[in-house]
C-alpha cells in the first residue's frame, strides 16, 4: 500500500494571503459542512477562539444542528444552527466581511448557507475564505488553503493559529483552542491510527495535551456517548450486512423503519459504517442509509490505493481516497440497484 504524502506542513508564508484577509476583517463567521463532524465542529471552535482572543466579532453558524455527542464544544464557544428563514440570521451573515468554511471544499456543502454567501460576496462585501483536506475542491472561495496531506482540517487550522501567533508574536493557543484542536484531529484520524497519522499529527497531539487538552476524557465524550437506542440500531444493522463478490464488498442498507423500529435517530447511522471494514478482505465498504424526505445517503469506505471520492463523485459527492460519501435525489430502491453495478465495476477498473 502506498501511504499518502507524510509529514509536509504549510510554511508558515503560504498562510500570509489567509492571515492578512482574516486580520483585516473585523466581523467573521465561520461555518462547516452539513452534518458536521468533530472536524469540522473543532476547527471552527478552534479558529473562533483564537479570533475573538484578537478582538473580532465571531460566529459560528452551520448548515445543521450539533450532534449530540459534540454538544460539549457550545460550551467552549456558541455554535448556531443557521435558520433560512429568520431575516435577522440571514442580515447578520451578510454582514461579516469574511466567511470561513473549514472541513469542506464544495459550495453546495455549505446548504442553505451558500446562496446568502455567494451573493455577499458578489456585490462585495463579503471574502470567502476555505480550509480543507478533501480532494478536488471546487472554485468559489478567494483563498482556498486544500491540502489533502492533512489528516484533518484541524491540522490546518492548527499550523495557521501557529503561523497568526507567529505573525502577532503572540502564543495563541488557549487549553480551549486546545481541546477543540484535539477534538478535531482525534475523530478525522480515527483515534490516531488511520494512514495520514504522521508522525507530525503526534506531534502536533503532544503539544495539544501539553497546552491542556485531556485526552481520555475527550475520547470518552465523543465516543462513550451512545443511547440504548442507538446500540439497538448497531445491532439491526450489523446484523444484516452482506458481504458480498468473495469477501471484496462489503455492504449494508439502513431503512427508515429500522430507525423508527429501535427508536434511534439519523445521525445514529454515523457510527456504523466503521464495522464494515473490519472484514480484512473486504475492499469497498457501502454503507446506504434512506433519508426520512425519501432521498438516499451512500457512504463509502475503502481499503489502499482505491479512490472512492471518484465514486462519490459521480453522483455529486465526494470526499477522500479511502472515505467518501454522497446524496442520491431519489429513492433507496432505485439507488442500490444503480449502485451495486457501479460499485462492481468501479473496484474492476481499479
Ligand atoms: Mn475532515
Amino acid at each position: 500500500m502506498i501511504l499518502p504524502e507524510r509529514g509536509r506542513t504549510l510554511r508558515n508564508d503560504e498562510w500570509t494571503p489567509l492571515i492578512d484577509m482574516l486580520l483585516d476583517a473585523q466581523h467573521v463567521v465561520i461555518t462547516t459542512h452539513e452534518n458536521s463532524d468533530g472536524d469540522g465542529l473543532g476547527s471552527e471552535v478552534a479558529l473562533a477562539l483564537v479570533l475573538k482572543s484578537l478582538g473580532k466579532e465571531v460566529s459560528i453558524v452551520n448548515p445543521t444542528e450539533v450532534p449530540p455527542n459534540y454538544q460539549f464544544l457550545k460550551g467552549l464557544y456558541g455554535i448556531t444552527h443557521f435558520n433560512p428563514r429568520s431575516e435577522e440570521e440571514i442580515q447578520d451573515l451578510s454582514l461579516s466581511d469574511v466567511c470561513i468554511l473549514l472541513d469542506a471544499n464544495l459550495r453546495d456543502r455549505m446548504g442553505p448557507l451558500w446562496p446568502h454567501v455567494s451573493f455577499s460576496r458578489e456585490i462585495g462585501r463579503m471574502k470567502v475564505l476555505c480550509i480543507d483536506h478533501h480532494l478536488e475542491p471546487d472554485d468559489f472561495a478567494d483563498v482556498m488553503v486544500c491540502e489533502s496531506y492533512a489528516s484533518s482540517a484541524g491540522e490546518l487550522v492548527y499550523d495557521l493559529v501557529n503561523a497568526l501567533g507567529e505573525r502577532l508574536s503572540r502564543e495563541l493557543i488557549s487549553p480551549k483552542v486546545a481541546e477543540a484542536l484535539y477534538v478535531a484531529i482525534m475523530t478525522d484520524t480515527g483515534s490516531f491510527r488511520f494512514p495520514k497519522t504522521s508522525p507530525y499529527v503526534y506531534g502536533i497531539a503532544g503539544d495539544l495535551v501539553g497546552k491542556g487538552a485531556d485526552p481520555s476524557e475527550i475520547y470518552d465524550r465523543i465516543y462513550n456517548s451512545l443511547t440504548p437506542s442507538a446500540l439497538k440500531l448497531l445491532g439491526a444493522a450489523l446484523s444484516s450486512i452482506a458481504i458480498l463478490d468473495d469477501g471484496l464488498i462489503s455492504w449494508l442498507f439502513i431503512s427508515q423503519q429500522m430507525i423508527r423500529d429501535t427508536g434511534s435517530k439519523m445521525f445514529d447511522t454515523d457510527l456504523i459504517i466503521r464495522y464494515l471494514l473490519s472484514v480484512p478482505s473486504v475492499k469497498i465498504a457501502v454503507l446506504i442509509v434512506e433519508m426520512p424526505d425519501g432521498r438516499t445517503k451512500a457512504s463509502f469506505r475503502s481499503r489502499g490505493r482505491i479512490f472512492v471520492n471518484q465514486l462519490a463523485k459521480k453522483y455529486g459527492g465526494g470526499g477522500h481516497m479511502n472515505a467518501a460519501g454522497c446524496l442520491f435525489q431519489f429513492a433507496s430502491d432505485k439507488a442500490r440497484k444503480v449502485l451495486l453495478d457501479d460499485v462492481r465495476l468501479f473496484l474492476k477498473e481499479q
